[in-house]
């Protein structure tokens, strides 16, 4: 129950809560009142740590009226909220996005000057909240920042990791990870209400019960439980007045434990009991697209999605709710299969809790549900064991199980006689044990099904899901990622985004396609000078930071050749070293001359799931490579090779924007979509790529000229897998390539070690899915096309200028207003 329990008499009480002033003088009231009042120090005795957290809650204090009345509005509006379900966040430092949607930042610049600090420095001091792995984590954050913008009720529900994605350090060249403890100097923006946490119940039995109206009826007898204590955090729209909320749950073991410990003989194994429950929000799984099947994976899944279904339930909707109206008021958005479970539980809600019988809580529930599929690589759809599932939660396996009972019927009504179809589309999977296809399982439940770019939802649907998309040809949609233009152009690129709004004015920042309206610009030789002013200030900044982060050392006037996102074979980060290892070689070995290398630096940036041993000795190659590259006389400095370590959302900010060469090479069919892509090309980079995911909207809207398309198509790499991939052949045939190959096989860049990187080359010639020797060639051929046109510096801006033009359609909010329109049929509420 929430609120007074008398009416309240004094005016203050009912009155709306209003910002702090809005002036220099305000804010220097308000800050060191939260230093001394919160902190409890002095300025003078103040550390930076304290500073920071005095200003992130001078801001959030100004926020905190509107996100106030933000919650009153939706509530009296009872507008249809979007709630999604996402496993991960990778949220990035909050107080720049924060200053930004606030218009802060001046006002917070020359206040803290007048108390002698500086604004930099205290946005240093935030540890960034990495409660995620990649793409599909930040994708989620852009996500809710666009909905927040753009008055869309949302709220986002996940998980509060104790330790986020973890710190990756370097060890002679090896990856090794460090916990990330993200919580250590304090959290000051999240808002924990310990008093409105849910219980969460896993394991024990079902059993059947006759109710009072003589109906049958199964009840779940579970066997233990955990609490679930829900942390909020703002989520503020841009310049709008409206603060939506991300709430985030974290595990804490209830009573019954400290009961038993407070009882039990053996205090240990009692305190080992709590451990337990608390270990389910404790880590963030650090495999990205490949799950592990791992037990405590399966408890974090269910633990988030019951909290949130009884959140809403419970708390977001009034009192005595008609649950039969559940989809005039939520669309859940199942971000990947990792929140799928919550079908199953709200069946179990409508039916165990609320009496629904079947057929209503089914009609109800596929209304409430759509999914989002993030990959097409079969190894990451996850199954889960039903020996598992059924241990951890019988209920809900026994749900599954009459999901799919009902489904097959259909399925058999549809194409009688078909019986291979049928066990074909089974969301049980008998072999090569049984398990429950989340995938399918959501597919089958919700109103929509969508991959994250074009390609890949026609791959979806012709090669991953062709059965489903035969039986239901209008569940399945598209809707194209996109990034936030606040944190990756206004907030990452102040340069540019000046120059932009002296062009064209500011509405771009929340109308991206306004960005058209610089197109003329590109033929304007003032404007080219002026934009490679920002890239070149933008490459400065970098220097410093990397000089400061990493005593990676930046030469001047190179060419800057990016390539940032996780280690993974099919994204072949080791195409584009076997790019460098062929520069090299070929210098060495007399073929051309240092002086005819173009400058180039490669920056890569990469973490590597802890057991994924061919991403591991990848990293650990690079670094070798770029040690014997760099101390390299023969290159004359011409060429480099950067790799700082434990790159994340904050590195992320500093360099997409110094970047000219963005490297987005998977193997066409592979990437679903790819985010940093569009990031790079919003900021003026020029982009080499394969037709793949994104990359193939990027081209079409930026133009054939503007794009160094190389590789197979999707097509291609289809008939070359049919017919049988024999990367010997290249390796045979191509000698530059054998050259490159060679000379790891070598030892050259192990000291003499030739067996140190053998898997990874063995790998290359010999197996390889990922077909990388097959597009070396077209590669390299491509990237000396690529040092032409970066020759001619005109004819280059240019088409970085077209680039920024051309992208806006690459907005998350674009993206967002695509799933209002065609998935949620939700509005926004002024
Ligand atoms: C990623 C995909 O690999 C990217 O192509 C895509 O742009 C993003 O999702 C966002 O849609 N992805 C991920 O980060 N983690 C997964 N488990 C699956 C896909």
């Amino acid at each position: 129950v929430y609120g007074p329990s008398s009416t309240p008499s004094h005016p203050l009480a009912t009155a709306p809560v209003s910002p702090p002033p809005f002036s220099v003088d305000g804010f220097v009231k308000e800050f060191l009142h939260e230093l001394n009042t919160n902190q409890g120090v002095a300025l003078s005795r103040s550390s930076i740590n304290d500073q920071y957290l005095a200003l992130a809650s001078t801001v959030k204090n100004y926020l905190m009226a509107r996100w106030l009345e933000t919650g009153r509005k939706t509530r009296e509006s009872q507008a249809k909220t979007v709630g999604y379900l996402s496993a991960e966040y990778l949220l990035g430092r909050q107080l720049g996005n924060a200053l930004l949607a606030t218009d802060l930042g001046d006002i917070a610049q020359r206040g803290l000057e007048l108390c002698g600090l500086d604004l930099a420095t205290l946005r240093a001091q935030e540890v960034e909240p990495g409660l995620g792995n990649g793409g599909l984590g930040r994708l989620a954050a852009c996500f809710i920042d666009s909905l927040a913008t753009m008055n869309v009720p949302c709220i986002g529900y996940g998980i509060r990791y104790e330790y986020g994605i973890f710190r990756q350090t370097f060890v002679d060249g090896r990856q090794v990870e460090q916990p990330d403890t993200w919580l250590a100097l304090g959290s000051p923006w999240e808002f924990p209400h310990p008093e409105a946490s849910v219980t969460v119940h896993f394991g024990g039995h079902t059993e059947k019960y006759t109710d009072a109206a003589g109906t049958e009826r199964t009840r779940w007898v579970p066997e233990w439980n955990v609490l679930g204590v829900p942390y909020n955090y703002m989520v503020p729209g841009y310049l709008n007045g409206r603060v939506n909320t991300l709430r985030l749950w974290s595990a804490q073991a209830t009573q019954a434990f400290d009961l038993q410990i407070f009882n039990s003989g053996d205090y240990a194994d009692a305190v080992r009991a709590q451990t337990f429950a608390e270990n389910i929000s404790k880590v963030l799984y650090p495999e990205d697209s490949t799950p592990q099947g791992k037990e405590l994976r399966l408890q974090q899944q269910y633990f988030f999605v019951a909290c949130s279904l009884r959140d809403f339930i419970d708390n977001e909707l009034e009192e005595g709710f008609d649950l039969h109206r559940l989809p005039e008021r939520i669309h859940f958005q199942l971000n990947d299969t990792h929140p799928v479970i919550a079908v199953p539980e709200l069946m179990r809600i409508l039916v165990d809790d609320h009496g629904f019988d079947w057929d209503e809580a089914w009609e109800v529930t596929q209304q409430c549900f759509a999914y989002t599929c993030h990959t097409l690589l079969p190894e990451a759809l996850e199954i889960w064991s039903t020996e598992l599932l059924g241990r951890l939660l019988p209920r809900h396996l026994e749900i599954i199980y009459q999901i799919n009972d009902e489904f097959l019927a259909r399925v058999r009504e549809a194409f009688p006689g078909d019986e291979l179809r049928a066990r074909r589309m089974s969301i049980i999977a008998e072999y090569p044990s049984r398990g429950v296809r989340m995938a399918y399982l959501a597919t089958v439940a919700g109103t929509k099904v969508n991959g994250v770019a074009e390609l890949h939802s026609q791959l979806l649907r012709d090669k991953v899901l062709p059965d489903f998309s035969e039986l239901y040809p209008d569940k399945f949609t598209n809707v194209t990622n996109g990034v936030t233009p606040r944190r990756f152009v206004r907030m990452a690129n102040p340069k540019l985004s000046e120059l932009i709004t002296d062009a064209i004015g500011s509405g771009w920042v929340t109308d991206l396609e306004r960005l058209r309206e610089l197109e003329p610009y590109a033929d304007d030789p003032e404007f080219r000078e002026q934009f490679r002013a920002a890239k070149a200030w933008n490459k400065s900044r970098l220097t410093d930071l990397l000089a400061q982060r990493d005593g990676i050392e930046l030469p001047d006037g190179h060419l800057l050749d990016v390539m940032v996102k996780r280690l993974h074979e099919y994204k072949r980060q080791s195409l584009k070293l076997l790019h460098i290892v062929s520069l090299y070689e070929q210098v060495h070995s007399g073929a051309i001359a240092a002086a005819d290398l173009t400058p180039r630096t490669v920056v890569f940036g990469a973490k590597a799931a802890p057991g994924y041993k061919m991403a591991k000795d990848t990293i650990h190659l690079i670094n070798k490579v770029a040690a014997i590259v760099n101390a390299d006389p023969v290159l004359e400095g011409r060429l480099k090779v950067a790799f700082p370590a434990n790159y994340n959302v904050t590195l992320a900010e500093k360099l997409i924007p110094a970047a000219d060469l963005s490297e987005q090479i998977s193997l066409a069919g592979m990437e679903a979509s790819g985010t940093g892509n569009m990031k790079f090309a919003l900021n003026g980079a020029l982009t080499i790529g394969t037709d793949d995911g994104a990359n193939v909207e990027i081209r079409e809207l930026v133009g054939d000229k503007h794009f160094f398309l190389f590789g197979m198509s999707e097509p291609e790499v289809a008939q070359l897998g049919a017919q049988g991939y024999h990367p010997g052949s290249y390796y045979e045939s191509n000698p530059r390539l054998k050259a490159a190959l060679d000379l790891i096989w070598s030892g050259h860049f192990s000291d003499g070690d030739r067996y140190l990187f053998d898997s990874v080359v063995t790998n290359l010639v010999h197996n390889d899915r990922f077909m990388v020797l097959a597009d070396f060639d077209s590669y390299l051929a491509t990237q000396a096309k690529v040092e032409e046109k970066y020759a001619d510096v005109d004819a280059w801006t240019r088409s970085a200028v077209l680039n920024v033009a051309r992208s806006g359609f690459f907005s998350s909010d674009r993206s967002m207003r695509d799933y209002l329109k065609r998935i949620w049929h939700t509005q926004p509420v002024i």
